[in-house]
Parts: C-alpha cells; structure tokens; sequence
C-alpha cells in the first residue's frame, strides 16, 4: 500500500511531538525541572514549587529582610489614608521594600472582613497581588481563636483533642479551614494562578501562651493537628503552600524536635526569637539557635529562616541593627529574617522615620548580605 509509510511516518512524528510537549509542561522557560523540586503536598503547583526553589537560590546569596504588615501601616500612618500607594516604613527610611512581607490571618476563620490587628483581607489580598507581582515572598501566620473557648489565640484553654478527628468541635474547625481555604485560593496572580504562600501555622508551640503550645498540648496531638490540618487544606484544593515549622527560641535541638511532625509534612524549618533577655544574649541565642535550625534543615536539605525577630527595647538603642542584630544573623545560611509589626510607638519591632536606630538601620541596608525586594529579583529571575 502506498499510504501506509506516510502513516507511520505521521504517527512517529506525532509520538515525537507528544512527548516534547510533555517535556516542555514541567519545564519551565527557565529550565527548571518541577517533577525533581519535592515539597510536603505531592500536589503543589509549579508556582509553588518555584517559591521553593527560589528561597534556596535565596539562601545560597544572602538574607531576605521581611516585616509583618510592611505595607498595611507603620508607626502614624495607614495605607487606607493613602490607598493608591505602596508605602513602608522600611521603605521610609531605607528606600527600600523589604523581600518578604508577613500577614497574620487570625479571623479568617471566623468569617470576619478584617483580621485581628484590624488588617482588611481585601486590602492583604490586593498588596499580595501587587507585592508578588514584584517578585516578593508572602509568608502567613495565623493567630486563630480557641475553637473551644471562643477566645483568643492566647486564651489557654486546651482546645486541639476537641478539632482532632473525631472530636467535639471538629465540624466548626472544619468550617475554618474552609474559610482559610477561600481565602488562600482567591490569592491570584496576573496570569489568574494562585499565588504560593509560606504557611507557618500553629507557631511558637514549644511556649504555653498559646492554646496550641506548650502546656495546653501534648506533642502527639499537636503534630497531629498538624497533619489534619495539611489534609483538610489539600481536600479543599489548597495547593499553593509552603509549610513552615517555627517554635520560640529553644535551649536544645530536642526541644526544637519536641513538637516537630515529620520532614514530610514540612518544607521550611523556622525559629522565632526576640531580645527579652537583652541584646548580648539575644546575639548569642539567635546565633546558636539559627546553628540548631541550620543543622536540623541540612540533614533534611530544607530552607530555614528566622521567622519573627525584632527589638523590644523599644527605643533605646541607636546601633541595635548592625551592633546587635547582624553579628547574630551574619553568615547564619538563613534564607530569611521577618521582624515583626510596626504598630504603635510602644509595640514596634523594626524602624521608622524618626526613630532612634534609624541611621544605624540604612547601614544595615547597605550591607551586602541583607537582600531587599529588588535584589531579591535580581536573584530569582
Ligand atoms: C502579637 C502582637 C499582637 C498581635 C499579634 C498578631 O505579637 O503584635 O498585638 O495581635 O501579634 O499579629
């Protein structure tokens, strides 16, 4: 017949094409290969892949400067003044927005318009558009009520028995994950691909002021509730997240590991640290915690970062960031540090126009390990 090798030339090309086709999809343009970047859902799309693999391209070239709420308010302002800028005390006085911007979720939950520092969620989605669009790492904590007590975060009453499977209030957490579900899935890029968060839930756990934390919980039920809660997101199509695992300062790496559930259920290690105990210790603690934290996410070859920082002293030191602050974090490997919200003169943790460390924090700026949002995209793109 004198069709048939036509035909099976046909086919052949065909079976060629289809192939590169399937090559080409886990391929980006960039040429990274999505099949080889594990994370902890087996279903995360490739943004958030991407995240992944940017936050260790991240770390190998420096530390990304973060600041929860940098673009919501600072100290005498709020965006809602001036709703068609993108303003930041760190931009303020550095010039700079910082790399990683932190938003707590806390009321989300509940079906609320606002969180609990009275952020609105349509005002955190629209600067997670445009802040992602710019090449900015978003990570999320989430301050969450007691479903038990119906206080809040802090309220201690023991409450994870009772979300766990099975228990008493499990509907009614069920409900939350899917309120916290909407919300992550309504986050969209320019393209309408959601974009990837770091999701650090359940933080400081190894501490008892939370209801999930320390005294309030035992181990097992926490790194259960971590599990279900993994499994509850992913069964509402959430597939956008990074997990972070971040407790309070720690004393040995078996307390890190204390509450830890699993390299499997992880992607990013974390530890969260402030100078209570003053600044010459608070060096010292962030040096060898981020030590614990770096060892602990080498073997399990994961970022790690530091994940909430910042100055409680408020207003009495000029040099905290280069005499304090940078001895402990230099050369840490940390992909990250996030200093905590600017929300008042006397609950503040980074800096502003006019404040005392102000000078001392351009320095800081200037110094060739600490990367802004620009830098950050120079690095990822
Ligand atoms: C705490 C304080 C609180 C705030 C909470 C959640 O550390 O800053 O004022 O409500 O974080 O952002």
């Amino acid at each position: 017949m004198k069709t048939t090798p036509s035909i099976i030339h046909f086919v052949q090309k065909l079976l060629i094409f289809t192939v590169a086709i399937q090559l080409i999809g886990c391929k980006s343009t960039s040429g990274i290969d999505f099949n080889n970047i594990k994370v902890s859902d087996a279903e995360a799309t490739n943004s958030t892949k991407l995240l992944y693999h940017n936050i260790q391209k991240i770390s190998k070239e420096g530390i990304a400067f973060g600041h929860q709420d940098a673009t919501a308010y600072g100290i005498g302002w709020k965006h809602e003044e001036k709703p068609n800028r993108l303003r930041s005390d760190i931009k303020f006085v550095a010039g700079e927005l910082p790399a990683v911007h932190g938003y707590d979720i806390g009321h989300i939950e509940l079906g609320k318009s606002h969180n609990l520092d009275t952020v609105s969620f349509d005002l955190m989605r629209d600067h997670i558009q445009k802040l992602y669009d710019k090449g900015a790492i978003i990570t999320m904590s989430w301050h969450l009520d007691n479903p038990v007590s119906n206080g809040s975060s802090w309220d201690q009453t023991p409450a994870v028995p009772a979300i766990l499977e099975g228990g008493a209030e499990r509907e009614k957490y069920e409900l939350w994950v899917q309120r916290l579900s909407s919300f992550l899935n309504s986050l969209k890029d320019k393209k309408g691909r959601v974009i990837p968060v770091v999701f650090r839930p359940y933080h400081e756990m190894n501490g008892s002021w939370f209801w999930w934390g320390g005294n309030n919980v035992s181990p097992e039920d926490y790194k259960q509730l971590w599990k279900e809660t993994q499994q509850l997101l992913k069964q509402n199509n959430v597939h956008s997240l990074l997990y972070a695992y971040s407790p309070n300062i720690v004393g040995s790496e078996e307390e890190f590991q204390k509450y830890y559930p699993g390299d499997e259920f992880v992607d990013i290690l974390g530890v969260d640290i402030y100078n209570y105990g003053g600044n010459e210790a608070f060096s010292k603690n962030i040096k060898s915690n981020l030590e614990i934290v770096r060892k602990k996410a080498n073997m399990a070859d994961k970022p790690f970062a530091l994940t909430e920082t910042g100055n409680t002293n408020f207003g009495e030191d000029p040099n905290w960031w280069t005499k304090t602050f940078y001895p402990g974090l230099k050369d840490s490997g940390a992909a990250w540090v996030l200093l905590w919200r600017n929300a008042r003169p006397s609950h503040y943790f980074a800096t502003y126009p006019g404040e005392i460390s102000e000078e001392d924090f351009k320095e800081f700026a200037k110094l060739e390990e600490i990367l802004f949002l620009d830098e950050v995209e120079d690095i990822t793109n």
